[in-house]
């Protein structure tokens, strides 16, 4: 039984994340989509929405499940019981950081190896930053996000500043 962690912020989740979510539902037994917590990273959206939105783009999926974390990354999936850590990597400039990433979490909990998903072509320059952005000023989300997502993210930019 292989399980695997797809951490993230999912801030909110694009077509890039359901993507690396769909591919490594393939490799592995059971996949856990470890959403953080943390309230100082200053998210859009609550952990609480960003889990309902993952819930809403994965209902298809058969073998994953959607779980908030706090703390650090090795400790949840040492508590998950999960074998491998699964990040996507787009262009150059994510290598320095997951590089560091992953070798920090390989220091502190060498039992977990790190495994990197190339992005699908179509999705290499798509970030949450950059739909946060376009949603910002009105512009069309259909490219980025799953339509249940685009609702959101209008909902919260027509509430924002209120
Ligand atoms: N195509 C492919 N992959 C993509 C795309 C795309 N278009 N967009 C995003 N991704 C990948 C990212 O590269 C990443 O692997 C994953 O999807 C999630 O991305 P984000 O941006 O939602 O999430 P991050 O990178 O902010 O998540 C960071 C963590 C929450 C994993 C990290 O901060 C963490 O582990 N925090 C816990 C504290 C800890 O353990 N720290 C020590 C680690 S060194």
């Amino acid at each position: 039984m292989l399980r695997a962690i797809y951490p993230g912020s999912f801030d909110p989740v694009t077509y890039g994340h359901r993507d690396i979510i769909e591919r490594s539902s393939k490799i592995v037994d059971e996949l856990i989509v470890g959403v953080l917590c943390n309230k100082a990273k200053m998210p859009l959206f609550s952990v609480e929405e960003r889990v309902k939105m993952l819930n809403e783009v994965t209902k298809d999926l058969k073998n994953i499940r959607i779980v908030p974390f706090d703390g650090l990354l090795v400790e949840f999936a040492a508590k998950m019981e999960a074998d491998l850590i699964i990040r996507g990597l787009r262009a150059i400039t994510d290598f320095e950081y997951e590089l560091q990433m992953s070798q920090t979490n390989h220091k502190l909990e060498p039992n977990v190896e790190t495994m990197f998903l190339t992005t699908s072509i179509e999705y290499s320059y798509l970030s949450s930053t950059t739909v946060k952005e376009i949603a910002a000023f009105g512009g069309d989300l259909t490219q980025f996000v799953p339509e249940a997502v685009a609702v959101e993210l209008r909902k919260k930019m027509s509430t924002k500043g209120e």
